[in-house]
């Protein structure tokens, strides 16, 4: 296998650019080196879709998958760094500077989609009959640029220079049926490898193409232009990824994409179940199980009923059988603006046999809960169809044999309110299963200094398998590892400290305390907390220059939705208070700010393994579960949280004196909000009334927007909302008292590290391969299956 590189990637180099592989771009070797890696792979991935396809499987359903770079993850989970490095050396080029040249697969909004690509790892790794089916997206999520401190979005063609890593199969294309159209299915396969083992697993992606080159009709009657507009029509179902990571948009277009990619997959697993047992597909559920992620692939539930019943002639009666053996539905959230409902003219619109089969689902729902002797309105809120609108999480909890939440405390909340209605009736569907991340790509790959140390430790690279050996080292450690875990944070901040000079022009100090906050940018997730605090600060320092404060850099990392203006609002307030900050000459030299551009996959890989701090602020009862809260925790990094998604179990597992919660509790605040005044809080919390006033008074400057002002008053006037919906003011006092005395606690520098090591060696039930063998063992039924 090793040799075959060793061959494979110059005769590839050769091939894409046409020159001597020492002649040839960073970019070509980038390609050349990507079709070797495929070259050296072929057959097992071959293999392994044979073996897969003969069994039981499941097929993991999902309108994204975030993947970020796929090079390095491939050859370091093969085996094939060192000797990759070395090839490309012989080109006379940087293995580093090659791997930079990739653009990151953002096929996705945030931690849904990149859960759903840490899961795939996951699979492959435990040799899993396990493969993802989503939508090959022509632009991933938009690139974002900061103008004057503003947002501004720009489209992301991430294909366009050629991937090596989706091989096209023509010859497995689909179509699909529209009432308007009919639309070519073509699949395109990524190989996902796993580490230490030849299984090689399948994430299928399916671009949108006309059914013929041209209408030639058209064409020939000199209506060339209708010919290609139309033509475009079909290509615009895969064009591009909505940008939206809570709130749905009711977009025909959106509708179409998730229609698309869920008949595509479907007709291929029932063709597959045909060819291996037969045409009597009563028996289908014995072989396939699909987890649906979120609602966003919940019409592939009225879609196998229009197979089966359709294609297949079963019975309604069979036919629901199936189906309802066969779907599990996983929710990732409690926000009540992102249950996607549909409009049923949409539909109509759309597919008016899927319309048809929805309206049976309710009807029969209807009157299955009628005889079940529910009361008129629970049946009328429970039901698919309510009005003119379908409800695709009720048809989801309805058709589904397992509904699970994405952490413990969101699992709760979801039985006893999101799906409380759900729950009373078939309580033994719901089950939890606590998110994980890949220590592959967040531990092993994007830290090799401290994985380095794990093999030492540990005495092997086992734990890469297993994460949760490292538990047996929490105690079991001489001083020595402390020394060396702080070399080696201090070593990544340096790089990190390197990157950002060059990315976005700002020197910072690798003594500062790094306190990070990456993620979307929402209400719910606080980063307005975050920059409160900041600008507190500032004013604190100003006012008694000889205060004594550790030095601290603020790093964050957030996409808005582009039309999400008070989001967009959080990211012009930070980048005012960055500039106010950085240029002051005397604070600047003890605090900075840095609002990483464009934040992705492969900026967290930069910015994670530097981190001191796990900034996971969200109002309490808000976030699902969170997932950087797992990768920070892995790579040494304490979490500032509150008692909300996964952070509570986090806290489970390495004690209250290894991490710093502040805040109110989900159970607390029902009975806080009832006497909340966010303006008492303005008036007499030290600080708020100073920093508030700066959004408004000229000491903060935000181009005329008027943003900062709409900023204060969704704090402080309950005008047409409630004012301060996530608590902001309300935390802040909890929030300053524990970050100031986090900072503090930063100067004992053994004491910080033992808290590191902790929370390092505790990461084991983080991982996604926990989270995954959990979903096999529980809830798709399937064992591994290695091809050697
Ligand atoms: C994307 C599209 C739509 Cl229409 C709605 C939501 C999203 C999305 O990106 N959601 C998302 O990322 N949810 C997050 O899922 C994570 C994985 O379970 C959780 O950790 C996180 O708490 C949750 O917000």
């Amino acid at each position: 296998m090793t040799q075959k590189l060793v061959t494979s990637a110059p005769a590839q180099v050769r091939a894409v650019s046409g020159r001597p592989e020492t002649a040839a771009t960073l970019m070509e070797v980038w390609q050349g080196l990507s079709a070797a890696v495929v070259d050296t792979i072929a057959d097992d991935w071959y293999a392994t879709e044979q073996k897969y396809s003969a069994g039981r499987q499941e097929h993991y359903f999902s309108a994204e998958f975030l993947m970020g770079r796929a090079l390095l993850n491939n050859l370091s989970n093969l085996g094939m760094v060192d000797e990759a490095r070395e090839i490309v050396g012989s080109f006379g080029v940087n293995l580093s500077d090659v791997l930079e040249q990739e653009p990151d697969a953002a096929l996705g909004n945030g931690g849904l989609g990149r859960l759903a690509a840490c899961f795939l790892d996951s699979c492959a790794t435990l040799d899993l009959p396990v493969n993802g089916f989503g939508i090959l997206y022509r632009y991933g999520l938009f690139k974002q640029l900061f103008e004057d401190g503003f947002q501004t979005e720009h489209p992301d063609p991430w294909m366009e220079e050629g991937y090596p890593f989706v091989i096209r199969h023509e010859e497995a294309q689909r179509l699909v049926h529209y009432r308007d159209m009919t639309v070519r299915a073509i699949p395109y396969d990524m190989p996902i490898t796993g580490y230490g083992t030849k299984n090689v697993g399948t994430l299928r992606l399916w671009k949108a193409e006309p059914l013929e080159e041209f209408d030639y009709d058209a064409f020939n009657s000199q209506r060339f232009t209708e010919a290609i507009v139309d033509r475009e029509r079909t290509s615009d179902i895969s064009r591009v990824l909505y940008p939206n990571d809570t709130t749905y948009e009711g977009k025909v277009l959106r509708v179409r994409q998730q229609y698309f990619f869920c008949s595509a997959s479907l007709q291929q697993i029932v063709e597959n179940y045909v060819s291996h047992h037969g045409e009597d597909l009563t028996g289908f559920a014995d072989f396939n199980a699909i987890q649906l992620n979120d609602t966003h692939p919940v019409l592939a539930i009225p879609e196998l009923m229009r197979i089966l019943l359709d294609e297949h002639h079963l019975g309604w009666e069979e036919a629901w059988e199936v189906v309802t053996k066969t779907f599990a539905y996983t929710n990732h959230t409690v926000l009540a603006e992102a249950l996607e409902t549909w409009e049923i003219s949409i539909f109509d619109r759309l597919f008016p046999r899927i319309t048809e089969i929805v309206r049976e689902i309710d009807r029969r729902f209807r009157m299955e809960m009628a005889e079940r002797g529910l009361e008129q309105d629970t049946i009328d809120y429970m039901a698919p169809i309510c009005g003119d609108k379908v409800r695709m999480a009720w048809i989801a909890c309805y058709a589904s044999y397992s509904i699970n939440g994405v952490a413990a405390l969101h699992t709760e909340i979801i039985k006893r309110e999101t799906l409380g209605e759900w729950h009373a009736i078939w309580p033994e569907r719901f089950n939890n299963k606590t998110n994980g991340v890949t220590p592959r790509r967040w531990l092993r790959q994007c830290n090799p200094r401290l994985s380095a140390l794990l093999d030492e430790v540990t005495g092997s690279d086992a734990w890469v398998k297993d994460l949760s050996v490292l538990a047996e080292h929490t105690d079991s450690v001489d001083e020595s590892v402390y020394d060396r875990l702080a070399e080696i944070k201090h070593a990544n901040k340096v790089d990190f400290a390197a990157w950002i000079a060059q990315r976005e022009g700002i020197e910072i100090d690798p003594e500062a305390i790094f306190d990070v906050q990456i993620k979307r940018l929402h209400e719910y997730k606080r980063q307005l907390l975050n920059a409160i605090y900041i600008l507190d600060l500032y004013f604190r320092m100003k006012q008694d220059p000889s205060l004594q404060v550790p030095k601290r850099v603020f790093i964050f990392g957030a996409k808005a939705a582009p039309g999400y203006i008070r989001a967009k609002g959080v990211i012009k307030l930070i980048n005012a208070i960055a500039d106010l900050v950085n240029n002051d000459p005397v604070v600047s030299q003890t605090i900075k700010v840095v609002f990483v551009h464009n934040y992705n996959v492969s900026p967290a890989e930069h910015i994670i393994p530097a981190a001191d701090v796990s900034e996971q602020i969200s109002m309490a009862g808000k976030e699902a579960s969170g997932t950087s809260n797992m990768k920070f925790m892995m790579n040494g990094a304490l979490t500032l949280g509150t008692l909300d998604g996964a952070n509570v179990e986090i806290l489970e597992a390495v004690g209250d004196d290894n991490a710093y919660i502040f805040g109110a509790t989900e159970d607390e605040l029902p009975a806080l909000r009832e006497s909340y005044d966010p303006v008492w809080h303005y008036e007499n919390v030290p600080g708020l009334k100073r920093v508030l006033d700066a959004f408004t008074d000229g000491t903060l400057d935000d181009n005329g927007s008027g943003w900062f002002a709409d900023l204060r008053r969704s704090l402080l006037e309950a005008s047409h909302e409630p004012a301060d919906v996530y608590y902001v003011l309300g935390d802040f006092a909890s929030y300053r008292e524990t970050k100031d005395a986090m900072a503090a606690d930063y100067a004992d520098a053994r004491a910080w590290q033992r808290k590191a090591w902790v929370n390092i060696t505790r990461s084991g039930r983080f991982s996604s391969d926990r989270t995954i063998s959990d979903y096999a063992r529980e809830v798709w039924k399937i064992d591994p299956e290695p091809i050697a």
